[in-house]
């Protein structure tokens, strides 16, 4: 693990590498990116551990940039990389490739499967017995893939107790609201239905997470956790926190300007994380 700085600048720095790679490509998954950007922070600079190896896995791949963000951070991946996002021949591609960037521990993009992956290594993990602890984040629009039920329904039955799922709920997708395109989720029930054990959180705010994280991993209640983490879509710019829709965007020149004054107005969180003094 590298040395620890303030979770909230290392979600900064995040969001400002971030930039960077779409400043350089033009396009990109910015929405759920930057929403999940705080808790990527408090798992990259506080709780993933060398060893035992914990497992990270993105089940909402289109994210890929916060976790080549916090690699790069991690110095996984070099400055020159990043201006390749989704380029030709790139070791970046828009979701996250195992077998492409190093420090990848699982292919994902297709919905519901990076869950899958995951219950599968939490459950092996734990008839090893390595010790090793599993965290996965999952997009809301992510939980309109049945797949994603079936995984939480093993998690609860192997009571995966070094599984900790986060939720993002941003509450938008791709092409609309959750609540309009699928339902009203009231996630409490929902997941406690399952035995699950439920944190609704605010997921923008690294102390909340940190301080949930720490004292599930106190407790140690032999459950499976599952943090619903209330988001905002595009948190970070408000430009892009106001848009009606923030998926995917082809940035234009106002766009463009936002992400790399963002950028700019944040190289001191970036060089502090990276451990660059002046
Ligand atoms: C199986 C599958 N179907 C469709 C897609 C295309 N897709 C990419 S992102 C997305 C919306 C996901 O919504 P959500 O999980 O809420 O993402 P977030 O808002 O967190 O970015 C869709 C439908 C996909 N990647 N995989």
């Amino acid at each position: 693990m590298m040395r620890q700085v303030d979770n909230r600048e290392y979600a900064t720095a995040i969001r400002a590498v971030i930039s960077e790679m779409f400043v350089a490509r033009g396009d990109g998954h910015i929405g759920g990116s930057f929403s999940i950007a705080d808790v990527m922070a408090v798992l990259f600079n506080k709780y993933l551990r060398e060893d035992p190896k914990d497992w990270f896995v993105l089940s909402k791949g289109h994210a890929g940039p916060a976790y080549y963000a916090c690699l790069y951070l991690q110095k996984k991946i070099s400055k020159k990389d990043i201006t390749t996002l989704n380029a030709n021949g790139t070791i970046l591609p828009s979701h996250p490739d195992r077998n492409l960037t190093p420090g990848v521990q699982c292919s994902t993009g297709s919905l519901g499967q990076g869950i899958s992956q995951a219950v599968g290594i939490a459950y092996a993990n734990k008839l090893k017995k390595t010790g090793a602890l599993v965290y996965c984040i999952v997009g809301d629009g992510e939980l309109n893939e049945g797949e994603t039920y079936e995984a939480l329904e093993f998690a609860s039955n192997k009571k995966l107790n070094n599984l900790i799922i986060c939720i993002d709920s941003n509450k938008k997708q791709v092409d609309g609201l959750i609540k309009d395109v699928s339902c009203d989720y009231d996630y409490q029930k929902l997941f406690e239905g399952l035995d699950l054990t439920v944190h609704m959180i605010l997921g923008n705010d690294v102390e909340e997470i940190d301080d949930t994280l720490s004292e599930i991993l106190a407790a140690d209640d032999g459950n499976c956790h599952v943090l619903v983490l209330n988001t905002i879509k595009g948190k970070g710019i408000s430009y892009f926190e106001d848009a009606e829709n923030c998926h995917h965007v082809t940035f234009n020149e106002t766009e463009l300007k936002e992400l790399t004054k963002y950028r700019m107005e944040n190289e001191g969180a970036v060089k502090h994380v990276l451990g660059i003094t002046e």
